[in-house]
C-alpha cells in the first residue's frame, strides 16, 4: 500500500513517485512511497520460487531458488527517465512521462545471487565477451506495437557480478505486486528498465535481447543509437522546480549518484546560479550501488535566485552544465546540473 507521500502521474498501470518532502527523507527508501514505474497492471503470476532458464546453458529448465544460498544488496534503483521534466523545460519531448527528480530510491533486497542461478545452469562462458543474459516479465504491454512481454538483458560479465541478484524481499518484506512480485532482477548501477519484474524467464544468447524494451532505452547521437546500461553519476535537489521560501539561512537537502560503480566523493551547491560553489555535507555513507544524501546551509536573500547542485565521483565523472548538452528525443539521462528557482519572501 502507497502512502499519502506517494505521488501519482498515473493510476492505471500505477506511475507515481514521492513527494519531495519525502523524497530525500531517508537513507533507505519506504516502500510505502518509493517510486512505481509499470507499463501494465501488476501481472497475478501461479507459480513464485523457481525461474525458468534456457539458451547457451547445458542444463535449461526450472531453478528452484530455495536450493540456493540467500544473498542481500543495499541497491538505489533509478528510472532512466528521472529528470525528464528539466529536458522537457528545453524541448518538448511528446508521450513519456514527466518525471521531475523523483524516479530514484534506495532499498535493501533480498534474494539469490544470478550468478548462482547461471552456475547452476552450467552456462558455457568460452565466448563469455559476446553472452548476454535476457529477462523476461510476466507482463504483456500493448503499446505502439504487437502486444508483448517487457523484457531487457545484460552483459553476462555484469550478469556475473555479486551485486546483480534475483529479489523476492525489498526492505525485509516480502515484494509488494506493484514492485515485481514474487520475483524480480535488481541491477544496481544500471538504468531501472533493466531491473525486470514478476520475472519468469532468463536466457543466456549472443548479443542483447530482442525486446522492444531493450532498445527502446536508447539515446540516439546521430552515430547510431546506443542502448543504455550503466547510469552516469547525478544529483538533484530534493525540493519542487519552483520553490518558495523564506530569505535567510536554510538547509536544503538532496540525493546523489555515481557512475555504474563508482562512488559519489563531492557535491557543490550554488545560491547563484553556479557563479559560486560551497561543499555540500553528506548524510549517507560513500557506498557503491546506492545514493548519498546530503545537506547545505545557504543563505538566501529576498526575491528570485537560482539553486544549483552538482555531483563528482570516484571515476573522476561529473556532470553537464547545460541541459542542452544532454537533451535527448526519448528524455533520457539528464543528468544536467539540477536547477531549482527559489522565490524568497522576507
Ligand atoms: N516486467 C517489468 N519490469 C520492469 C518494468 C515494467 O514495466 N515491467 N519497468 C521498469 C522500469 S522502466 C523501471 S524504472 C523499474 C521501476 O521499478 P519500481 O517500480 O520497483 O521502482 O522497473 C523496471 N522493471
Ligand atoms: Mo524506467
Amino acid at each position: 500500500m502507497k502512502s499519502t507521500a506517494f505521488q501519482s502521474i498515473t493510476t492505471d498501470p500505477v506511475n507515481g513517485a514521492p513527494t519531495p518532502e519525502a523524497l530525500a527523507a531517508g537513507h533507505v527508501t519506504p516502500v510505502e512511497h518509493f517510486f512505481v514505474r509499470n507499463h501494465t497492471a501488476p501481472p497475478q503470476l501461479a507459480q513464485a520460487g523457481v525461474v525458468r532458464v534456457d539458451g547457451l546453458v547445458q542444463h535449461a529448465g526450472s531453478v528452484a531458488l530455495a536450493g540456493l544460498p540467500r544473498t542481500r544488496v543495499e541497491a538505489t534503483l533509478q528510472c532512466a527517465g528521472n529528470r525528464r521534466c528539466g529536458l522537457i523545460a528545453h524541448r518538448e519531448i511528446p508521450g513519456e512521462l514527466p518525471w521531475t527528480n523523483e524516479a530514484i530510491g534506495n532499498a535493501v533486497w533480498e534474494g539469490v545471487s544470478l550468478a548462482a542461478v547461471l552456475e547452476s545452469a552450467g552456462v558455457n562462458d568460452r565466448d563469455a565477451n559476446a553472452l548476454h543474459v535476457w529477462f523476461t516479465g510476466a507482463d504483456v504491454v500493448s503499446g505502439k506495437g504487437a502486444p508483448e512481454a517487457f523484457g531487457a538483458s545484460i552483459p553476462f560479465a555484469k550478469a556475473m557480478r555479486p551485486e546483480v541478484i534475483l529479489a523476492d524481499t525489498m526492505n525485509g518484506a516480502p515484494l509488494e505486486a506493484l514492485h515485481g512480485a514474487p520475483l524480480r532482477a535488481i541491477v544496481p548501477g544500471y538504468i531501472g528498465a533493466r531491473s525486470v519484474k514478476w520475472l519468469t524467464d532468463i536466457r543466456v544468447e549472443r548479443g542483447i535481447s530482442t525486446s522492444t524494451f531493450q532498445r527502446a532505452y536508447s539515446i540516439d547521437s546521430g552515430a547510431g543509437a546506443e542502448v543504455l546500461g550503466p547510469l552516469p553519476v547525478n544529483s538533484a535537489f530534493a525540493l519542487p522546480d519552483s520553490w518558495n521560501t523564506v530569505a535567510g539561512r536554510v538547509t536544503v537537502r538532496g540525493w546523489a549518484v555515481a557512475s555504474h560503480d563508482a562512488v559519489v566523493e563531492r557535491v557543490e551547491v550554488s545560491s547563484d546560479g553556479g557563479a559560486t560553489w560551497t561543499a555540500a555535507r553528506f548524510t549517507s555513507p560513500e557506498r557503491r550501488f546506492t545514493w548519498r544524501l546530503w545537506e547545505a546551509d545557504v543563505t538566501l536573500p529576498r526575491g528570485e535566485c537560482e539553486l544549483v547542485c552538482r555531483a563528482f565521483d570516484s571515476a573522476g565523472a561529473s556532470q553537464s552544465a547545460l541541459t542542452a548538452e544532454v537533451w535527448n528525443a526519448r528524455g533520457y539521462l539528464n543528468n544536467s546540473w539540477h536547477r531549482v528557482r527559489a522565490v524568497v519572501s522576507a
